[in-house]
């Protein structure tokens, strides 16, 4: 049995909350957090309702507020008040803040992207960028992303003003001066499609080595998970991919979750994928050690960039537009609360921990003010579940009958389990 579930078996308490941050920290992650969209933090009190819950996102992260051409949109001229939204949201709630980031071919201003540097002058700039922002937010930020989408989608080294200039020198240079201005934030490299585990996951991966070699500062990866619905790896693949990168002794963490229709209005039964997608990607964080938490890019279908960037695509999240949850939402918080109460992590895919632990059965009460979470107990496609399988609880989609001689047992309101 996985360390992180013998632990949380053991400091299980009579009951656990039923909101996601509070049942990931039982289940052993640092936190459950959400991006923080600025525009709207002031005009949408329903929306901020949600975000200052800090059962359910225990950690936030600015959106866009904190990026180059916010913080720095003049040589030398800095601005903070994008980015304190978000890092005021996190102190006045006692939430965890994220913090990103440093150093990013996008949303650069032109006065670095369009210039034509010398490589001290373009050191200069960047060390100039990253200690006055890290300084700004010292003390707040659990992590920073310092370096931000350096590899593109075919496994090449991406194009920018400062690859140009530096080669892959520009990220031991980033790391460096990270690690000056702020000793005590994790660093971290955060990327998309690292899930895959291919050409791109293999470049990240000798990225983390380069600047490892260099003598440089690195704490952690990011896989930003900006996934698809129904081409969302495996449970074990995402953990394979992840485990790659704790065995070059840095953390990992989801941190920019959002898993998206391809077309809309989604089916049932596309909804219902969506929520094994999800639970698949929180899974595979709570099945390796070095993982420490899940981020959603933004919780709700209301506020997002997916449909923003790819046509006729979104409803990417937790929560719809009207802000109520999701099956997705239901099936992530099965899954957690499954690890919190030391059933094992059960989705649709995975099906092999068995529950060793003999901690009394925690109660998990559906405390929830929004609108009623859907309870689906009809099998999909007349198929059976495996021993050790899940089987039902609140908000399952999959097989409710068991494959002989196994029946379903049910072991709290999100999880049956076929025994
Ligand atoms: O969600 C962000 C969106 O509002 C911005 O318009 C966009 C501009 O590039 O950036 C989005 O966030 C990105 C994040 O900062 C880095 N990873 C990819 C995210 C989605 O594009």
């Amino acid at each position: 049995m996985h360390t992180k579930a013998i632990l949380t078996a053991l400091l299980a308490p009579a009951v656990v909350s039923a909101q996601l941050h509070d049942l990931a920290v039982r289940a052993g992650l640092k936190y459950f957090g959400t991006a923080v969209r600025e525009g709207s933090t002031s005009s949408d009190a329903a929306y901020m309702a949600i975000i200052n819950n800090k059962s359910e996102f225990g950690s936030v992260v600015p959106e866009n507020g904190q990026k180059w051409e916010s913080t720095e949109p003049s040589r030398g001229s800095f601005s903070y008040t994008q980015g304190d939204i978000t890092a005021n949201i996190a102190k006045k709630n006692g939430q965890s803040l994220r913090c990103h980031t440093l150093v990013w071919h996008s949303q650069l201003p032109s006065w670095v992207s369009s210039a034509t540097w010398t490589r001290a002058n373009l050191q200069a700039v960047i060390e100039t960028h990253v200690t006055n922002v890290m300084g700004h937010y010292l003390g707040q930020c659990y992590a920073w992303d310092v370096l931000n989408e350096a590899v593109n989608d075919d496994g090449a080294w991406r194009d920018s003003v400062f690859l140009r200039t530096f080669g892959t020198d520009y990220f031991a240079i980033a790391f460096a001066a990270a690690k000056k201005a702020d000793p005590v934030s994790k660093l971290y490299y955060n990327d998309y499609n690292l899930e895959y585990n291919g050409a791109k996951t293999s470049k990240a991966f000798e990225l983390v080595q380069i600047v490892q070699a260099a003598g440089a500062p690195i704490n952690g990866v990011g896989f930003q998970a900006h996934l698809i619905v129904g081409g969302t790896p495996s449970r074990s693949s995402l953990a394979t991919a992840l485990r790659r990168f704790t065995a070059l002794g840095v953390e990992v963490a989801y941190t920019e979750l959002d898993i998206r229709h391809s077309s809309l209005p989604a089916s049932a039964a596309a909804l219902a994928t969506q929520g094994n997608d999800f639970a698949n990607v929180v899974g595979s964080c709570l099945d390796v050690a070095g993982c420490v938490g899940v981020t959603v890019w933004s919780y709700t279908d209301k506020y997002s960039w997916v449909p923003e960037t790819f046509s006729g695509a979104g409803d990417a999240l937790l929560y719809d537009k009207n802000l109520a949850k999701k099956a997705a939402w239901t099936s992530v918080s099965s899954v957690l609360a499954a690890a919190a109460t030391g059933a094992p992590a059960t989705t649709l895919s995975t099906s092999t921990r068995v529950a060793t632990t003999t901690a009394a059965p925690v109660q998990v009460p559906t405390s929830t003010t929004a609108a009623p979470v859907p309870t689906t107990t009809a099998p999909s496609g007349g198929a059976e579940a495996a021993h050790w399988a899940q089987c039902g609880g609140n908000g399952w989609a999959g097989a409710t009958k068991c494959q002989s001689p196994w029946t379903c047992k049910v072991s709290n309101a999100w999880y049956s389990q076929c025994l």
